[in-house]
């Protein structure tokens, strides 16, 4: 059985039916996620461009050396990173920006803008997902500095996230940076707009995730028949999404038939927001010496820079 056929079925047998968001990037889910970026109700991508314009030096002051490996996690097209990369070409330091992706496509196209904006730059992209391209990583000499940005740690659950920080840590050296860009707590009106904007470019996002299924798996989801619903519980911080089936109903995925009672629920994301404390108690359990906070004017977002 294919990972995403499984994946599929498993989360949509267990009693609070799931999918993974993972899978909303196939060519048509990221391009969603563009119109999403560019949204008015979707502030995140503008806090994180004026944090970098503002304090990519403040957070390059902290980093003492000559030379420095610069990895991103889960790069994507490197458009924002650019920003930093500028500034970090400025101080003079020997650079490597080592981009990682799942996507081979979307490396090329980082390549290409990075090979625009900063030729001299030298790019070392690795394709594979984080298991693979960890060991990668290992052998990077220090002082190497961890990117990993656009609030993506948001998508795991709170252990997970907790796990993954620790995962990264193991791969670090003491003296080594972590850059992590986390969307804040904040008035709980504006995250929940976020996540529900009036065109329903996010309802369309969620809504490609079973035209997929249908297209990839041979199923038969009837759109019209299941809807968006997004919340944000303030006491959890976390934003949900769901797909609401509006009827009973059943659908075959690969022939394999899966029911949904009239108003069930499939989970289909979590974007957790943090405070600025659970970000320093998140460091210190997961092996860093300190933390600083960089956050825009609003204090909406944060790129938050630990160190091993
Ligand atoms: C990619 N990730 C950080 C986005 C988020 O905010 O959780 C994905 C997203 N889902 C709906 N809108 C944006």
């Amino acid at each position: 059985m294919n990972q995403f056929l499984n994946d599929v079925i498993s989360g949509l047998t267990s009693v609070q039916k799931t999918l993974p968001s993972k899978y909303f990037y196939d060519e048509k889910g990221s391009r969603i996620f563009q119109e999403i970026m560019a949204l008015e109700e979707y502030y995140l991508p503008e806090c994180e461009v004026e944090i970098l314009q503002n304090s990519s030096q403040a957070i390059l002051s902290e980093i003492q050396s000559d030379e420095l490996d610069i990895i991103e996690l889960g790069a994507g097209d490197g458009s924002k990173t650019v920003i930093f990369l500028k500034e970090a070409f400025k101080t003079g330091k020997s650079l490597t920006y080592i981009p990682m992706d799942i996507s081979p496509d979307i490396l090329e196209i980082n390549r290409e803008l990075i090979k625009s904006e900063l030729p001299e730059l030298k790019v070392k992209p690795i394709p594979g997902d984080y298991g693979h391209t960890s060991e990668s990583l290992k052998e990077r000499k220090s002082p190497k500095l961890v990117l990993f940005m656009g609030s993506n740690i948001g998508n795991f659950p709170r252990e997970k996230a907790t796990e993954f920080i620790r995962f990264v840590n193991d791969l670090l050296q003491n003296g080594d940076f972590f850059l992590m860009g986390v969307d804040l707590k904040k008035n709980p009106h504006i995250i929940r707009a976020a996540y529900n904007d009036k065109e329903g470019v996010t309802k369309r996002f969620n809504l490609n995730l079973l035209e997929r299924i249908n297209r990839e798996l041979d199923a038969d989801f009837e759109l019209s028949s299941f809807e968006h619903y997004g919340v944000y519980n303030p006491l959890s911080g976390s934003a949900l999404s769901f797909l609401v089936s509006l009827q009973d109903q059943t659908v075959t995925i690969s022939g394999q038939k899966i029911h949904f009672e009239k108003f069930e629920t499939i989970n289909t994301e979590i974007s957790q927001k943090y405070s600025l404390k659970e970000l320093d108690q998140i460091g210190a359990q997961t092996g860093f010496s300190w933390d600083k906070h960089f956050t825009d004017e609003k204090g909406y977002f944060s790129l938050s820079l630990f160190r091993k």
